[in-house]
């Protein structure tokens, strides 16, 4: 039985030109080490899966002397920066927004830093109305792929086809609603209108979060209105980042690293505050699997159950699935091992409905003939 790769969720970075995107995808996808240990794979020229930064694999690695590390993983895309208009051809941006019809997660990149060097399109700097702006393109870009959409199952319903025609009646309400500028995952459906809605890869039915890019020694009055504001109108997190500080950070070494964010009062946002940000966006937690041979991290979404875990790792450990032994990872390091946390009582045996606690070391038992 192979083990496979955990899934790695997707994260798609969107903005307008110029406000630093490729940087931080940079950084984000440079945190890869070059050992076999950690894979790292650039598919594309902007396309980068990165491993996530864990201390709970480490401690987990280091225990048994692991071989291999496997830690989970998240892909980020990115893509050219969005202009007003570009639905209309302006700029190069609209073409490219089918390369995050895929991702899990949006990361708007927001411009809050002055330079006379760098150029803003709008020749301003107002990260609140170019949030409007970028979403308004993914909004016109929704209501495109919606107006097609429409058009084929109207065909389907004058042949008849029931279900077309519920589809059209949501479509249309949806066009709506677009048309009004409200993106789709703030409008209200009910289960079976969501799953509908899924399978069209809405841009603006992704969860988002917002990166502010702007210095981080100069903690002034206007970053923390405009990272309020945002967080009103949208009701989703915003992280003040300072993209250049963390883009010469990369460069640094730890002990250099260290040195320098102890000049800052308040601690600026790093890589792994991005990461975890995603990954409380996503709802996500990890799970641990190994021992000797190989020590691997796995993330999944709150509320999922061991069954579904073991499906996570392999689809015969979930059709198989017999029953699960579960220990906090880090209270059965602190016994010294598995054998002394069964005999501390730590260790519980699970039947597939147990719900995954972020943190669990699982040993699955399965029948995979
Ligand atoms: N002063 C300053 N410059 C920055 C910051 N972040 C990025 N830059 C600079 O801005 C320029 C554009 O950055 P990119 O990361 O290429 O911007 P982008 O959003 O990918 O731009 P497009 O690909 O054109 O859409 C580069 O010269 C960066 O060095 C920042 O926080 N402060
Ligand atoms: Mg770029």
């Amino acid at each position: 039985m192979s083990i496979k790769q955990s899934h790695s969720y997707s994260l798609g970075i969107v903005g307008l030109p110029n406000v630093g995107k490729s940087t931080i995808f940079n950084v984000l996808t440079k945190m890869s080490v070059p050992a076999e240990n950690f894979p790292f794979c650039t598919i594309d020229k902007n396309v980068g899966i990165v491993q996530i930064p864990d201390d709970r694999l480490e401690k987990l690695a280091k225990h048994f002397n692991a071989k291999k590390v496997v830690p989970s993983m998240m892909k980020f895309v990115d893509i050219a920066g969005l202009v007003k208009g570009g639905s209309k051809g302006e700029g190069l941006g609209n073409q490219f927004l089918s390369h995050i019809r895929e991702v899990d997660v949006i990361m708007y990149v927001l411009r809050g830093f002055e330079s006379e060097k760098i150029t803003h399109v709008y020749d301003r700097i107002d990260p609140l109305e170019d949030y409007e702006i970028v979403q308004s393109e993914l909004i016109l870009k929704d209501m495109e792929s919606v107006e097609k959409r429409i058009a084929s199952s109207e065909k389907m319903k004058r042949i008849g086809d029931e279900k077309a025609g519920i589809e059209v009646e949501l479509l249309e309400k949806v066009l709506e609603k677009l048309n009004e500028g409200i993106p789709v995952i703030d409008m209200k459906h009910n289960p079976e209108e969501k799953e509908i809605l899924e399978e069209l890869s809405l841009l603006t039915n992704k969860k988002r979060f917002f990166i502010l890019n702007t210095r981080a020694d100069i903690d002034n009055e206007k970053t923390t209105n405009w990272k309020k504001e945002l967080e009103n109108e949208t009701g989703d997190k915003v992280f003040i980042v300072d993209i250049k500080l963390l883009s010469e950070m990369a460069e640094m070494e730890e002990g250099e690293i260290q040195e320098y964010m102890d000049m800052f009062d308040k601690k600026p946002n790093r890589v792994e505050d991005i990461i975890e940000g995603a990954f409380e966006v996503l709802n996500l937690i990890t799970f641990y699997t190994g021992s000797e041979k190989e020590c691997n991290a796995w993330s999944i979404v709150k509320g999922s159950t061991v069954k579904e875990a073991a499906g996570v790792i392999h689809t015969d450990l979930e059709k198989g699935f017999i029953t699960a032994d579960v220990v906090n990872l880090e209270k059965m390091l602190e016994v010294g091992g598995w054998v002394e946390a069964k005999e501390n009582g730590l260790v519980k045996n699970h039947g597939k409905e147990y719900v995954v606690e972020d943190g669990d070391y699982i040993i699955i038992l399965a029948n995979t003939k």
